[in-house]
């Protein structure tokens, strides 16, 4: 098994980290911040690791496999566990089935022995499994065809047992369904026959469980989507229940929409889930979180931090990434966009809520502005080095990546894959 560990931080860096942060922590007492009291709660952040990140994802034209590519689920949970190592804030590995089906005791065996745990499951009637009966090519929980309506509910209801043998505590549904022509589809029936098969999902859906749907405004379908965007997908959490909620993927939507208002919104109406994080320049880009516009990703924590001072202790959405890397390491992709998701938040913790609160009521728009911006130019760095310090992880994990040599071990154990499937949702 390869399993990296941390290094642990010479005195001279350690001597270093420690200037910068007391000269931060000074800083920020001057703003009324206290710095610990931030390293705490970067330290409690977790984000998800998807399972099907870790491989080469690819695009539509071509995929390009790395070195020691993962051969299967055992070894991207390998993958996973030193994305965690190092980092310190991915404790968890969402699966997607059936990419990632297993022996469940296998599963939590492994998981275990490396420290992991299971976050939300991924089912997928988007692709045709091997051996699979009726095929998803015309669509599957809203197929015209009941017979494979009711093949893509087994699927789901089959997620929901190996999640929950495995310790996982939620289902997430996204569907490729919709049309490439217009008159192809009935939209309005198409989305009664979904709604149909999610209710059956929702019935079996374990007690302590939560079903999250994610809309997608187009692709592969290109002309209509079933599940468009957040207010079928929120019609859709409204009609099934209170355990029906939405997930946000930040790719999912057209360019330049506001983000950050859709999760107000969802916020407010007791539906927001969770999120799949990456970042975008044109569309589903799938582009390593916080690297094309972190500044958005700061102003969808914003919404969140500002959320949590109201929240009840059942507001706590799924944070998880979801990315395809198609020309750097899986591993450095998904550690940087880890720390840029925690950066985003501890940047958001920063914000003066009181003066913002002011400056709004007095309709002070620049002070307002300004006041968002002061919180989002501190470099918040020596505290996210500090939290993860104290987890005994990397000071810096990409760099302690590449010393380690682990890519290289890998490639010696794994051979070398061809081609392959993309996994890009
Ligand atoms: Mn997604």
């Amino acid at each position: 098994m390869s399993v990296l560990e941390a290094p642990a931080a010479t005195s001279v860096e350690e001597a270093e980290l420690r200037r910068d942060y007391d000269a931060l922590g000074e800083r920020l007492a001057r703003r009324g911040v206290a710095i610990d009291a931030i390293r705490d709660k970067a330290a409690a952040f977790a984000v998800a690791v998807p399972s099907w990140g870790v491989g080469t994802g690819g695009t539509r034209f071509a995929r390009f496999p790395g070195p020691g590519e993962p051969r299967d689920i055992f070894d991207k949970l390998e993958d996973c566990a030193v994305i965690h190592r190092l980092t310190g804030a991915t404790p968890r590995v969402s699966l997607h089935i059936p990419w990632d089906k297993a022996d469940p005791a296998a599963l939590r065996q492994k998981a275990g022995d490396l420290g992991l745990g299971f976050d939300a499951m991924n089912s997928n009637t988007f692709s045709d499994a091997p051996g699979q009966k009726l095929s998803y090519k015309f669509g599957s929980l809203s197929h015209t065809d009941p017979g494979v309506r009711a093949q893509a509910v087994a699927h789901n209801l089959e997620c929901i047992a190996l999640g929950q043998a495995l310790g996982s505590k939620a289902l997430t549904v996204w569907v490729g369904d919709g049309s490439n022509f217009p008159g192809q589809s009935n939209l309005t029936r198409a989305f009664e026959r979904y709604l149909d098969a999610m209710r059956e999902i929702y019935r079996d859906l374990p007690d302590d469980w939560r079903l999250l749907t994610e809309h997608k405004m187009y692709e592969p379908a290109f002309y209509s989507t079933v599940v468009q965007d957040w207010g079928t997908n929120y019609l859709i959490a409204r009609e099934l229940g209170e355990r029906a909620l939405c997930l946000v993927d930040l790719g999912h939507h057209a360019p330049n929409v506001n983000i950050e208002m859709i999760v107000a919104r969802l916020i407010q109406f007791g539906k927001l889930g969770g999120f799949h994080f990456n970042d975008s320049k044109y569309g589903d880009d799938d582009l390593d979180a916080g690297s094309v516009d972190p500044y958005r990703l700061f102003l969808v924590f914003n919404e969140l931090v500002d959320a949590e001072r109201h929240a009840g202790p059942d507001f706590h959405p799924a944070h998880m990434i979801d990315q395809s890397h198609n020309v750097t390491d899986p591993i450095e992709s998904l550690m940087t966009s880890a720390m840029e998701i925690q950066r985003a938040h501890v940047q958001a913790l920063l914000v003066d809520r009181g003066a913002l609160e002011g400056f709004q009521e007095a309709n002070d728009a620049l002070m307002a502005t300004t006041t968002l911006r002061q919180a989002f130019r501190t470099d918040v760095e020596p505290i996210l080095a500090m939290a993860r310090l104290g987890k005994g992880a990397a000071l810096d994990p990409v760099l302690a990546y590449r010393r380690s040599g682990y890519r290289a071990r890998v490639a010696g154990e794994r051979p070398a894959v061809t081609g392959g499937g993309g996994g890009i949702v």
